[in-house]
């Protein structure tokens, strides 16, 4: 049997060059290596409010990112949550021997929950069972993702195995695979919190779609370290460290080397190198970007087709979970 690999992104914001270097950029080379299904999770974005047509629009962004960022739908099945009504309905069977005591434990939902006070909805509670479904649904064995998602993983791992054991041989626990380098992005503004989407302010992160003066300009504000000097220390200089480690995810040149070329210059120097580098690395993605929102057409035929493809394997699936725990005729 070939591996199968999963992942996904909500369609909650532009992507940013977190979710870049920390997950898209690893599919679009693992994709020779492993049936790959890349999924826009627009059932997960809705756990926290969302403005229905601004919803929309994202899911079809997002679309046209993955294409945009090399994805190749003749490789890949390329689908949009909602439209293979199974997701929910696993995450339903699922959430049925889910422990409440296991996902007040989600580092996610608590940073999220309290954030956002007395609005918490049960979704948001949730949420890492349909994430278990979706993974489960394709007997995935293998799921890229940034390491802020390695708790989720770790359920899916224990849904799996707790519904063998209880209903007999049904899924197949999947591994997580995590880069070494760039799986945690952390904020332009902040080196403590990790690059988000939903952040605050916009100089928390560089989008994937901002434009040549745009990048220069966060790359120009960002936090930098009290102590001076281009070197990789995490502990002594986060701020910088992240810095290196995007220079490096964007540009291909080793952390080592780029610390020997702005050896004894200024962190405004390194800023404005950093800033090239990014520009020079997302530059082709938004021309390939702005190909695919032009062409609906051809978004919608390989969404189209995605849909169709993972229908057929998410019906057959879930048939046989239903037959194991004794529901319906
Ligand atoms: P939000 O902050 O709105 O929850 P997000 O920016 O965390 O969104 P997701 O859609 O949750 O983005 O994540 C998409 C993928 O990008 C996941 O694999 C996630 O692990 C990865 N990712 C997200 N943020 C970062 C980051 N700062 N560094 C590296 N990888 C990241
Ligand atoms: N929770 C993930 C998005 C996601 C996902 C998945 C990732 C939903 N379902 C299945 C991998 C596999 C996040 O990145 N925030």
């Amino acid at each position: 049997m070939t591996d199968l690999l999963f992942s996904g992104v909500q369609p909650t914001n532009n992507l940013h060059i977190g979710n870049y270097i920390g997950a898209l950029k690893q599919w679009t080379e693992l994709q020779h290596r492993y049936h790959c299904m890349f999924c826009v999770v627009d059932l997960h974005a809705i756990t926290v409010p969302q403005d229905p047509a601004l919803l929309k629009k994202n899911i079809l962004d997002i679309a046209a990112t993955y294409l945009a960022v090399g994805i190749d739908p003749k490789r890949c099945t390329l689908f949009i949550q909602s439209e293979v009504p199974e997701h929910a309905e696993l995450a339903w069977l699922l959430s049925t021997i889910a422990k409440t005591g296991e996902l007040e434990r989600m580092t996610q939902f608590k940073d999220k929950s309290v954030k956002r006070g007395e609005n918490v909805s049960l979704g948001l509670f949730s949420y890492p069972v349909l994430m278990a479904a979706d993974i489960l649904l394709y007997d995935t064995t293998v799921v890229p993702v940034g390491d802020d998602q390695t708790q989720h993983l770790e359920l899916a791992r224990v849904l799996a195995t707790r519904f063998n054991s209880q209903f007999g041989e049904t899924f197949i626990a999947p591994q997580t695979l995590v880069q070494k380098t760039g799986a945690r992005i952390m904020g332009l503004d902040d080196p403590s919190v990790k690059m988000s989407k939903s952040a605050a302010s916009t100089y928390n992160f560089i989008s994937i779609a901002d434009d040549a003066d745009t990048i220069r300009k966060k790359c120009l504000k960002a936090v930098t370290d009290t102590e001076g000097g281009v070197a990789y220390d995490v502990m002594k200089k986060p701020a910088i460290s992240n810095l290196l480690t995007i220079y490096h995810h964007a540009s291909g040149i080793s952390i080592a080397d780029i610390e020997k070329e702005y050896a004894g210059k200024g962190y405004g120097e390194f800023k404005k190198g950093l800033a090239e580098a990014l520009i020079t690395m997302l530059s082709p993605i938004q021309k390939k970007l702005s190909e695919y929102t032009s062409d609906p057409a051809e978004l919608k035929k390989i969404l189209d087709a995605g849909c169709r493809t993972a229908r057929e394997q998410a019906e057959k699936k879930i048939k046989i979970v239903k037959e194991k725990m004794g529901i319906g005729r």
